[in-house]
């Protein structure tokens, strides 16, 4: 695995190569813990798949929260290709603003760009605030506005005062940080500053009161997974941000406990709840079928009453009884293959388990733009080497909230349970793959290409920007961000609909018109030697 390996990377001209090795790890559980190189350039000139801050801050954590107005201050580009492209679904309640099918732009041109387009983007916030009545607005900047220095901040302040509600500015300019990872934070920041806790609410409005974070509805996830934590009774607070409302957020606070199922792109908040509030967060995994079960029986061993224990193991019986015999018929037509889990964060690495139940392995598994403690664990959190792309993403600092903090459960009980279920805390990738596994860092077109020769994968999970490619070399592709326009692939039954997907994906008669290269053309014959012809 190794030699094959460095003969991958032999293409790659000295310092590229050893750029590239160092985000690549074949998984050998004899070498201890295993160290990557995550959340740094790519180099130019490689095709990668990631995208930009404006990505993760807009499109990602903000966009699917909809009740506010969310104005990108840009061209044109940039708010088209992030209208609904990522598929967080939000439905409107009786009485609700959901304005989550529009897109809001002030269409920058090449005069606002020499003259300054400050003047546009208050005359576009007037507009919208008076067309759509939005609870909140969001001003989020694209790469021009950092450039020609319009000053976002002080137009969102103005607006503020003459609206009365929250105007928001995002400095999350495209070039911000090397991928979709740095819009997040910046996301958070402002989140977190602005809106959670900021209602008088002093306790939660049910019991069992929870957050859901890190979970964006793609497909009708989050609604799947809300089922049947209703069903077990727990009160939902708020998700942020799927199907999120800047209403729900307001209450954030009064949460007894925070799920974290996107560990990457939430993390910051989690951190700052338990900071301010005391609020201990759980890494929840809702994709697969004993993911679920598991993390469900996580929380209610959290909270710890009897009854809710046991009308956790009810709920899950009920479900089971319905989900494993029809997981099972698709096990059947999908044992024995192999997948390439490549996807933008946590996805990587929570889509494993649900291969496996229906007997898929991953033999090769990547983030385009998660860090080491997503691949490594939280532990190496304190060795993370900061670099000058780091530090130009702000770290706030919240303090204690001396009259709301409180702790949820008594501290002998949080002994107890700590080291029983991943409270503040997550595992990573790496320990989960199996010896002789590659892990990818920031996975590139070339790469591709040649990790699916060595490996001879049966589907590839992917986005948009890669399937075709991989379609075109005759391997079915699952997008795993938009889901194909299918889903929700959550909870129980997004696992029967993702299986039935998957085994549609191999049975499909297309594959017979197309054949991979390596049943086509004969793989490489001779001898390559070191500095040879
Ligand atoms: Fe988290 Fe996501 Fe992901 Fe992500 Fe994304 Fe996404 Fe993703 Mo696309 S928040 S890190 S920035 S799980 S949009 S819903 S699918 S790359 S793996
Ligand atoms: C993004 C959004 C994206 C893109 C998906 C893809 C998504 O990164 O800006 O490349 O297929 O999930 O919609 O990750």
């Amino acid at each position: 695995r190794k030699k094959a390996l460095e003969k991958i990377l032999e293409a790659y001209p000295a310092k590229t190569k050893k750029n590239r090795r160092s985000h690549i790890v074949v998984r050998d559980t004899s070498e201890g813990a295993q160290e990557i190189t995550a959340n740094t350039r790519t180099l130019p000139g490689i095709m990668t798949n990631r995208g930009c801050a404006f990505a993760g801050c807009k499109g990602v954590v903000l966009g699917p929260i909809k009740d506010m107005a969310h104005i990108v201050h840009g061209p044109i580009g940039c708010s088209y290709y992030a209208w609904g492209t990522r598929r967080n679904k939000a439905k409107t309640a009786e009485g609700e603003v959901n304005l989550i099918n529009y897109a809001f732009s002030t269409d920058m041109q090449e005069s606002d760009v020499v003259f300054g387009g400050e003047k546009k983007l208050i005359a576009m916030i007037d507009e919208v605030v008076e067309t759509m009545k939005p609870k909140a607005v969001t001003i989020t900047a694209t790469c021009p506005v950092g450039l020609i220095g319009d000053d976002i901040g002080s137009v969102a302040k103005a607006a503020e005062k003459k609206y009365g509600i929250p105007v928001m500015s995002f400095n999350c300019e495209g070039y911000k940080g090397v991928s979709q990872s740095a819009g997040h934070h910046i996301a958070n920041n402002v989140l977190m500053q602005r809106i959670i806790g900021s209602s008088d609410l002093e306790e939660p409005a049910g019991k069992y009161a929870i957050n859901i974070l890190g979970e964006y509805n793609i497909g009708g996830d989050s609604w799947e997974i809300e089922r049947v934590l209703k069903d077990i009774g727990y009160h939902v607070v708020s998700v942020m941000t799927g199907d999120g409302s800047y209403e729900q957020l307001k209450d954030a606070h009064t949460a007894e406990l925070n799920l974290v199922q996107c560990h990457r792109s939430i993390n910051y908040i989690a951190e700052m709840l338990e900071e301010k509030y005391g609020t201990p967060w759980l890494k929840v995994n809702f994709i697969g079928v004993q993911s679920t079960a598991q993390s469900l029986r996580d929380m209610a061993l959290y909270f710890g009453d009897p009854a809710l224990i046991q009308k956790t193991e009810e709920v899950i019986a009920k479900e089971l009884a319905q989900v494993e015999v029809v997981m099972e018929q698709y096990k059947k037509l999908c044992e024995g293959k192999t997948a390439f889990c490549f996807v933008g964060g946590s996805r990587g690495h929570h889509y494993q388990g649900l291969f496996k139940e229906i007997g898929i392995d991953t033999v090769l598994a990547g983030y385009e733009f998660a860090h080491r403690d997503d691949y490594e664990g939280r532990e190496v959190i304190p060795n993370i080497k900061m670099d000058a792309d780091n530090k130009n993403i702000e770290e706030i600092k919240v303090t204690k909230d001396e009259k709301r903090y409180k702790l949820k459960i008594p501290k002998e009980r949080l002994e107890e349970i700590k080291d029983k279920i991943p409270l503040s805390y997550y595992n990573g990738m790496i320990k989960d793959m199996d010896d002789g596994t590659f892990i990818v860092d920031d996975l590139n077109h070339y790469e591709t290409e040649e990790f699916i020769k060595l490996l001879k994968p049966d589907i590839l999970a992917s986005g948009i920007k890669d399937k075709y490619v991989i379609q075109k070399m005759g391997i079915p592709s699952k997008q795993l961000h938009s889901y194909d326009y299918s889903g929700p692939y959550a909870g129980f039954k997004g696992a029967v609909k993702f299986a039935e997907d998957v085994t549609m994906g191999f049975t499909s008669p297309t594959w017979n018109y197309i054949v991979p290269p390596w049943k086509s053309s004969p793989t490489l014959e001779g001898t390559v030697t070191e500095g040879g012809e």
